[in-house]
């Protein structure tokens, strides 16, 4: 059994990442390819648990204890959900992964980033590749306020935390360029799909 290809999407509120995932896991379901779609924090039983205290509640955590429960959701995720799946040799196409910790928690939070790359290396597993998609902020504020319904914990923090964010996504994207895809997702919705699956099959081959 090969086992499957791990993909995930990253980037701010608004970027498209959840759009972007059901075109992506239908194309490559229409290509032959089994694909699960999955996300973060959430994707098993016990992650989803541990979302509702991160995204919900007036909990104000440590910057360390935040990420320590990101994390905790992240391998409760991994062992139930992406693991078996890439086993079974399904692709696993996931909304954020461990560089919105990086980028949420360590640039927009100020948790220290090196203990956060610790980590990221005690985890086990990396995704094969990952799709960056970059919009500017009046770009992304005008589709959530658009798409309407009520803000979350992260969602609700000022716009100086999510410049601070976005800026850490293209760092990230341009330190790992053998990993990571830097996308310009302010086009429409084609556009941007049509980016990702030139980035998939450049990287995987067709
Ligand atoms: N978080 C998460 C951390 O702080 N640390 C972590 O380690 C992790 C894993 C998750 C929150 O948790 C934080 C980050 C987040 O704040 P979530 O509900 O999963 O919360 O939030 P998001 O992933 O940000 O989901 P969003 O729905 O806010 O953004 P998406 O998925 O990027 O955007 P999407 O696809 O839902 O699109 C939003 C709207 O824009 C439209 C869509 O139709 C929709 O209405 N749209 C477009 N419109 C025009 N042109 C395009 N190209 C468009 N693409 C989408």
């Amino acid at each position: 059994m090969t086992r499957g290809r791990f993909i995930t999407l990253e980037g701010g509120e608004g970027a498209g990442k959840t759009t972007q995932s059901v075109l992506l896991a239908d194309a490559l379901t229409a290509h032959g390819v089994g694909a699960l779609r999955t996300r973060e924090p959430g994707g098993s039983p016990g992650a989803e648990v541990l979302r509702g205290l991160l995204l919900g509640g007036s909990i104000d955590w440590s910057p360390r204890a935040e990420t320590l429960l990101h994390f905790a959701a992240r391998a409760e995720h991994v062992a139930e959900t992406v693991d078996p799946a890439l086993a079974a040799g399904t692709w696993v196409i996931c909304d954020r992964f461990f560089d919105s910790t990086l980028a949420y928690q360590g640039y927009g939070q100020g948790a220290d980033r090196s203990f956060i790359a610790s980590l990221i290396g005690l985890l086990g597993i990396a995704p094969d590749l990952t799709l960056v998609l970059d919009v500017p902020e009046s770009v992304a504020a005008e589709r959530m306020r658009k798409r309407g319904g009520d803000a979350d914990r992260y969602e609700r923090l000022d716009s100086a935390f999510h410049a601070r964010v976005r800026q850490g996504f293209r760092d990230i994207a341009l330190s790992e360029p053998d990993r990571c895809v830097l996308l310009d997702a302010s086009a429409d919705i084609q556009a941007v799909h049509t980016a990702i699956m030139t980035a998939v099959w450049t990287r995987f081959g067709q």
